[in-house]
């Protein structure tokens, strides 16, 4: 029966990068051919100089919420800023960035957002409110105002660049909910009339209250931005952010020791960036093609530097015991293809939950395929190992066959000592024996199964990525 199920588990996860892979061999590895790539070599040349696992990894801090402001609600307020004081590593300076802003812990946490922790069946509202500068975006130099939605309906580019809304990416919400790209709302003050009447926010607001029903599995969520024209930008400028909801089962699994919990749950954020290494600022490549449709827009993007929850190359310090991982990739366009390296081989993990949920039963892997905006739930045991444990990738870029190539290395675990008397309870029910939380099958016995292919339709001259 146990085999039964880990052939399926096995299957679920395999066929999950075949479809991927039918996506990605699809002109993928032609998507960046000749675009922009000066800047990205450029940029390239110092980073043997930028020294590895001289930055702990930052744990973005956990809001708290007002329980008591609306009856059965957990209610929070966000602001969106623009920060100057980031540093995405020791030796580089610091860096303007955008963020969802939390209290933050010592060092200063200016990129990324809070971690929202909410419970399945118990409402989260959060208002979000705009407070970035008016007028120039982050990325100035890479919007095309040919693309739709940068322009007003006179034909204008908008004059508020910063506009942001908030998408929960996987959540289940109602439609005014759900941060639609035309649903925006600009930095406080501004009072640009409303031109579309199907947008109950845009241009008249500078903040928007979204309602979260929590009505779905317990899973890792991200909240990120997701207005028109520049979602491409946000993110990579900062604004994206966890959002772990919980059910009643997780829960009693992380009390009775079966799941690591508090410190020993780790969020990680990838992402890829290009630094401007002497300034310290983000850069966003643009095409230099005029005459072509869109003049200054790329594809996709792709940097040079692993940034693992706003810093590159971090480190964390982990005791002998087993972890939970949750990964986030945050990333443009960039694939993970991670493993554990301690300096001879991979070392087996499980995953227990990807996108939606847990998992029926964990699944034992050595390396995992993680495409942009995925999640998946991990458990790793770090006992019985000594010495630091690197955090790998060997997915090229574009996947799978680009040639934009790959950083090997992204994170350093070390394995430090446990503190005296931690019985590590978490670590006496091997792993294989939990019993995750159950999710009902939606699929009847014997329905067939169908394959869907989302392909890239290629520009027959230039070989870049024209619609999908
Ligand atoms: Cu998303």
């Amino acid at each position: 029966m146990e085999k039964e199920q880990n052939k399926e588990i096995e299957k679920f996860l395999i066929d999950r990068r075949t479809f991927v892979k039918i996506v990605g061999t699809t002109g993928a590895a032609i998507a960046f051919g000749g675009v922009g790539l000066s800047r990205f070599i450029e940029s390239a040349k110092a980073i043997d100089g930028l020294a590895k696992y001289v930055d702990p990894l930052v744990i973005p801090p956990v809001l708290t919420p007002n329980t008591t402001r609306f009856r059965g609600k957990d209610y929070y307020e966000i602001p969106i800023v623009m920060g100057t004081t980031h540093k995405f590593h020791r030796d580089l300076p610091a860096t303007k960035t955008y963020s969802y802003f939390g209290t933050p812990p010592a060092g200063g946490f200016h990129y990324l957002g809070p971690t929202i922790v909410a419970n399945k069946g118990r409402p989260v509202s959060i208002k979000f409110t705009n407070r970035l500068p008016r007028g120039i975006h982050i990325f100035n130099n890479a919007i095309d105002t040919t693309i739709m939605g940068s322009k007003d309906e006179n034909g204008r580019p908008w004059i508020e660049e910063n506009r942001v809304c908030v998408h929960l990416h996987g959540g289940k919400v109602l439609p005014k909910d759900d941060g639609g790209p035309r649903d925006w709302f600009s930095p406080v003050g501004s009072q640009q009339a409303n031109p579309y009447p199907d947008s109950a926010t845009r241009g008249i607001r500078s903040s928007y209250t979204y309602e979260y029903q929590n009505d779905q599995q317990a899973t890792l969520l991200w909240y990120h931005d997701h207005a028109w024209a520049i979602t491409r930008f946000n993110p990579i400028a900062g604004l994206a952010a966890g959002y772990i909801l919980r059910d009643n089962l997780e829960n009693l699994l992380i009390r009775t020791g079966s799941l690591p919990g508090g410190k020993y749950e780790v969020p990680i954020v990838l992402q890829d960036k290009l630094i401007d290494l002497e300034t310290g600022s983000m850069i966003y490549p643009i095409a230099e093609s005029p005459g072509s449709v869109h003049p200054i827009w790329i594809p996709e993007y792709f940097g040079d530097l692993p940034v693992v929850n706003g810093k590159i190359y971090p480190y964390h310090t982990v005791e002998p015991r087993r972890y939970r991982l949750r990964f986030l990739n945050g990333s443009n366009a960039r694939f993970y293809n991670i493993y554990f390296d301690g300096g001879s081989g991979p070392i087996p993990f499980y995953v227990i939950g990807s996108e939606q949920g847990f998992l029926p039963f964990p699944a034992r892997k050595n390396k995992l395929l993680i495409a942009p905006g995925e999640r998946f739930d991990v458990l790793i045991n770090f006992s019985g190992l000594t010495g630091n444990i690197l955090l790998k990738n060997d997915a090229n870029a574009p996947y799978p066959s680009g040639s934009e190539g790959f950083f090997d290395e992204i994170m350093q675990f070390r394995i430090g000592t446990s503190p005296r008397n931690d019985i590590a309870e978490v670590d006496k029910t091997p792993v294989e024996n939990i019993t995750l939380p159950s999710i009902p099958s939606i699929v009847a016995p014997n329905t067939p199964w169908r394959e869907i292919v989302i392909e890239e339709i290629e520009d027959p001259v230039t070989g870049d990525p024209q619609e999908a």
